[in-house]
């Protein structure tokens, strides 16, 4: 048999604005900017991909341009030619060339995934061995930045059965402002919905130690990364001082950290997420080790449109435990997607794609109408 080869790769910049404003501590967003990948095969296959990041460069190392200029300089001229049914092969090959550039690397990847999914009729989740759940519980993140809006949002997704789980960003306001926020939703909601709070390495740990006490007393359900990701000691610290769980965002991208988490007894809970870790094969390395250190896991997003989003979704499905459930709202807070078919979200989950690949058919018109060199 003769093995198809990777062709032409296209990194396009999409621009799609979101449905409200989102704060959180290091940003406010009005727009979402996708890179979308799209990846022709020689057996004429093509398989999509997809990285975002919040915030330009406010949030992670890696802006939309930026990964852009990763793909079509370094990582798509080391990738033609190559098997495209590999991907293993692939993503060693693009390890070599590049370093770090992991959301671009986790595009390329699915990319390569969706191609070979198509090609031999099966879902991506069944490439990575199965999927033990058909949809992935999703939670909301309330970031208006106006509590009476907030409760008024979560109500209406809890009455919809939309959601059943809040995450509220705070880091932006005092300690003391952010905590009478938290409590204000919580009051509200009481125990009709687990309300979470994600800090974005805002804290201090002392403002962390301050914070964390009122929110564990008013009943919230787990603390996101409290404090800068490379204070590992204190978030120790913070791990064995509180009962209510401490999770890792920020700070665990690969394997090597999840492992080092968890001798310092740093985390509680990992939140994944395949553009930290550089694709859906590195996500699930990672989540194995937290899993067999005892840590809890949980799918996180970097807020990616349709294809982002069901590629991490095909990851998520297939781990034996996720006991935290996961936050792939993404597609939910664009006003409009590229993608033909947006996946569906009911009864606090959404439904995995049964398609071939990803399961996910491109829009082209709309592709056209929002990508940023029209
Ligand atoms: C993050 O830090 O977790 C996830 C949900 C959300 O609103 O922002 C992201 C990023
Ligand atoms: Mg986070």
């Amino acid at each position: 048999m003769v093995s198809p080869c990777i062709e032409s790769i296209e990194a396009i910049l999409v621009d799609l604005p979101t449905i409200r404003a989102h704060q959180l501590a290091m940003t406010v967003m009005n727009v979402q900017t996708l890179v979308i990948v799209r990846l022709r095969c020689s057996d004429g296959m093509e398989g999509l991909g997809e990285a975002t990041t919040i915030g330009g460069l406010s949030y992670g190392e890696e802006s939309p341009e930026g990964i852009k200029l990763a793909i079509d300089t370094y990582l798509a001229p080391a990738l033609l030619g190559l098997d495209a049914s590999n991907v293993l092969a692939a993503a060693q090959r693009m390890n070599r060339v590049a370093r770090g550039n992991t959301f671009a690397k986790s595009a390329l990847e699915t990319a390569l995934l969706d191609a070979q999914g198509k090609r031999l009729g099966v879902p991506v989740s069944t490439l990575l061995g199965g999927a033990v759940r058909d949809a992935v519980p999703v939670l909301w993140t309330l970031a208006s930045g106006d509590t009476r809006r907030d409760i008024e949002e979560a109500e209406s997704l809890l009455a919809a059965r939309r959601h059943d789980t809040f995450k509220l960003k705070i880091g932006r306001r005092s300690v003391a402002e952010d905590v009478a926020h938290v409590c204000a939703i919580k009051e509200a909601l009481g125990a009709r919905a687990r309300v979470t709070v994600d800090v974005n390495q805002a804290w201090s740990e002392s403002q962390a130690a301050t914070g964390i006490a009122r929110l564990e007393a008013a009943g919230v359900d787990l603390i996101e990364q409290p404090l800068p990701r490379a204070h590992r000691a204190g978030m120790a610290r913070l791990a064995a001082r509180f009962v209510v769980p401490i999770m890792a965002d920020e700070a665990v991208h690969s394997p090597e950290d999840a492992m080092d988490l968890a001798r310092q007894g740093a985390a509680d809970v990992l939140a994944l997420k395949i553009s930290k870790s550089g694709g859906l094969y590195e996500v699930l390395r990672t989540a194995a080790v937290g899993d067999a250190a005892g840590m809890a896991l949980y799918g996180g997003t970097m807020l990616e449109g349709s294809i982002g989003t069901v590629a991490a979704a095909h990851a998520f499905a297939t781990l034996p435990r996720l006991e935290w459930g996961t936050e792939l709202f993404g597609p939910l807070l664009l006003v409009d997607d590229v993608v033909r078919q947006r996946p569906a979200y009911q009864e606090f989950s959404m439904a995995l794609p049964t398609g071939p690949g990803l399961g996910l058919a491109l829009d082209e018109e709309k592709l056209r109408r929002y990508r940023r060199d029209r």
